[in-house]
């Protein structure tokens, strides 16, 4: 494979810095592949699972300091504090390459360095981009041929000599104290250092296809979310597609793949995380998954919770910190009703239910796309799908209702930006406490989210006929503690009045402060057990939980000055003027 002379020259500096005895170009092949597998069963980084049940499926165990993005850890590293704005971690660049420059010095020394060359996004695409990184780990480079696209058809995808996003990656001594995972989008380039964690060290993922694609597709004029995208088919056989933004482990991968509770109405999986979307020639806003595989969250995905995925993750798969059975297949909370005997938890030890769950909370299974029993078959064209409805979907307890739909482009736009969700364990830290979470993407956004919310507002005024925009939260609670709505294959329900709201309404809804709402006879509830005053409470607007809510949101705002847009500011207004009526 050749490749240009400034990814050679690329290639080359950062084997001085890092000093491997041995270069290795990646050629995405699957005796590649293969041959990665035998060398971690060799060294122990990955445990091979019972080969009948689920055949070429494998166990990695990470560091257990070493299971979740690290956001305290994570910096955009622009030239200005501004551009990357007041909820990203800045670094001056200068300042940040000199302390992960010193972690990185000589951090190869005696071992492989890996160069994969990698596509995000389907052959053929325009909208498909090229990423090189370099990496010490085989697990970094087997699941990165899983989740990208590597080899000839990265370079071949090159549209000038340094049209590469650049990624130096090394495990280091996986100390949390030298870890760092910086982004210079001025300069096209990640350093990540100190994890082996996904979301931290396959670069293609959240560090390329999210916080510096973000920045590219400000200047450039297109969309980088963090978005399932899904086709839910009609009884007529019509596909309309969504994309949907909601955060990290809560649910983006099951709503992506869900199995309808209704009759006649299906899903096809398009992406479970990320979608690229740009405004063609005709105004037509559409989408691309830049992935190629999937690497979703364990726990709770079960027969019942999202078949499709326990399906999928029967053959080829690498799984990450779930638990083992004696009889070596992989085992997480809420896959059986029961655990079975005789576990061994996810670092290694004969299950103590007193120490906490089996498989960790974050546990993950890493899949290719094309093995997801619902994936759409024009999941790679070229085009990408044409989007018709936008989800801002996130997790709260309280306050927001099951279903709405904005009254307009720039009122979705606002509605995105007022979201707040309640942590996971994705991330490390606290779990369950609430914080702002902008269209999903405050870990994600390579640039002043101010401009970030400028650029959605100008992007609807290229697009000829805008697509909805609904805000869901599966996630209400009763004061029982109980979820108010069964969520997963009843989620199906919701799509449809979307569906049939886009396509012209047979369903109707009413004017609220926040948007249009259904009552609760516009969803469709047959063959549904759920009690009346359960589907009340799920879509009640209270004003005065509102109105506490928009004061908080009104300080976040504060936090952008003079560059949040003014119809941002004046929809809030708006909003709180209609509450007190
Ligand atoms: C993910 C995440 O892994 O959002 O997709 O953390
Ligand atoms: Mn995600």
């Amino acid at each position: 494979m050749s490749v240009t002379d400034v990814a050679e020259k690329w290639v080359e500096e950062a084997a001085a810095m890092t000093q491997p005895s041995r270069v290795v170009w990646c050629d995405g092949s699957k005796a590649e592949y293969d041959a990665l597998i035998e060398s971690m069963l060799r060294d122990g980084t990955l445990i091979g699972l019972n080969q009948r049940t689920y055949p070429n499926c494998y166990l990695h165990r990470s560091h257990p300091q070493d299971v979740a993005r690290t956001e305290q850890l994570t910096f955009i590293c622009s030239r200005s504090q501004d551009e990357a704005g007041p909820t990203n971690n800045w670094m001056a660049p200068a300042e940040a390459k000199q302390k992960a420059g010193a972690y990185f010095k000589g951090s190869l020394k005696g071992r492989t360095m890996y160069v994969i060359p990698y596509l995000m996004g389907p052959a053929g695409s325009s909208m498909s981009r090229v990423g090189i990184m370099v990496t010490d780990s085989e697990y970094v480079v087997a699941s990165m041929h899983v989740m990208t696209r590597v080899g000839a058809v990265a370079v071949q995808h090159m549209r000038s000599d340094d049209d590469f996003i650049a990624g130096v990656h090394s495990m280091g001594d996986l100390s949390p104290d030298r870890r760092l995972i910086l982004h210079f989008p001025e300069e096209k380039l990640i350093w990540s250092v100190g994890s082996g964690y996904g979301g931290n060290a396959l670069l293609g993922k959240k560090c390329h296809a999210l916080r510096l694609a973000s920045s590219q597709a400000r200047q450039e004029g297109w969309l980088a979310e963090h978005m399932l995208i899904i086709g839910v088919e009609d009884p007529e056989g019509r596909i309309t597609y969504l994309a949907a933004a909601m955060p990290s482990a809560s649910g983006k991968t099951n709503l992506s793949m869900v199995v309808s509770s209704l009759p006649g109405w299906r899903a096809w999986t398009v992406g479970d995380d990320i979608a690229w979307m740009h405004v063609d020639a005709s105004g037509q806003l559409r989408a691309i998954n830049p992935e190629r595989g999937f690497f979703g969250v364990a726990p709770n995905t079960s027969p019942k919770t999202n078949p499709n995925a326990t399906e999928m993750v029967r053959s080829n798969t690498i799984f990450t910190n779930v638990a083992m059975t004696p009889t070596g297949e992989p085992w997480w909370e809420g896959l059986t009703p029961e655990p079975p005997a005789g576990l061994l938890d996810w670092q290694g030890r004969p299950w103590n239910p007193a120490s906490g769950p089996a498989a960790h909370p974050n546990s993950r299974f890493t899949v290719l796309a094309e093995q997801c029993p619902s994936i759409a078959p024009n999941w790679e064209d070229p085009q990408g799908v044409p989007i018709s409805g936008l989800i801002f979907g996130s997790r709260r307890t309280k306050v927001i209702p099951l279903v709405f739909e904005a009254f307009d482009w720039s009122h979705g736009v606002f509605l995105g930006s007022a979201m707040s969700t309640e942590t996971t364990a994705a991330i490390t830290g606290q779990v369950g406490v609430v914080r702002r979470d902008p269209m999903a993407m405050i870990p994600f956004c390579g640039y002043n989210m101010a401009d970030y919310f400028s650029h959605w507002l100008a992007t609807g005024n290229r697009i000829a006929k805008p697509p909805k925009i609904f805000r869901v939260n599966w996630f209400r609670k009763g004061d029982d503690g109980k979820f108010l709505w069964p969520g997963f294959g009843d989620n199906m329900r919701v799509l449809k009045w979307m569906v049939e709201r886009i396509h012209g309404a047979r369903t109707s809804a009413q004017e609220t402060p926040i948007g249009w709402l259904p009552r609760p006879g516009d969803l469709d509830t047959r063959g549904l057990t759920i009690k009346d005053e359960s589907l009340r409470e799920a879509l009640r607007v209270d004003a005065t939980e509102w109105l506490g809510a928009l004061d908080d949101l009104e300080s976040f705002y504060k936090g952008f000055g003079r560059r949040l847009p003014a119809t941002i500011a004046k929809t809030l207004a708006d909003t709180q003027r209609k509450f007190r009526g």
